[in-house]
């Protein structure tokens, strides 16, 4: 039983004495010193922490004996190139030696190198490709 409790059951205290509210200004002051100070007056502004995901660049490499529309098919079924899109694509690695068919996320663009190396592979062609960080 607290103190209020108490007093409210003596008798050495008139009824109408008893339980008065106390009201809000007579509490302690959190803006002057020692009186329970609370409120540093730092104003903060919570700001969800996100990153945005590194981007990875997927290049094909060119070779001397994969056929050139085996390449053309994997442009289309692998990064949704159009046909007139993936024939320039693996024109330009075919001169250039390497070419860029996207840039991803990091488990998208890894997604998509296991998806070439394993269907050239299933098909006994050397076609190589892999990722870098943008
Ligand atoms: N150079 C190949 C040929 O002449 C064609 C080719 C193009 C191979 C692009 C791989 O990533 C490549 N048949």
């Amino acid at each position: 039983m607290n103190f209020d409790d108490r007093l409210a059951m003596t008798d050495a205290v008139p009824a109408v004495f008893r339980q008065v509210p106390m009201p809000a200004s007579a509490g302690p002051k959190d803006d002057e010193p020692g009186k329970g100070d609370t409120d540093t007056g730092t104003i903060t502004k919570t700001r969800p922490k996100t990153k945005r995901p590194s981007l990875y660049r997927v290049l094909l490499l060119n070779d001397d004996y994969t056929p050139m529309e085996f390449v053309i098919l994997v442009l289309q079924d692998v990064f949704n190139k159009s046909r007139e899109d993936a024939m320039q694509i693996m024109l330009h690695v075919h001169q250039k030696g390497v070419g860029e068919c996207g840039v991803y996320p990091y488990e998208v663009a890894e997604t998509k190198v296991t998806r070439v190396m394993d269907t050239a592979r299933k098909n006994q062609h050397p076609l190589q490709c892999v990722m870098e960080k943008q």
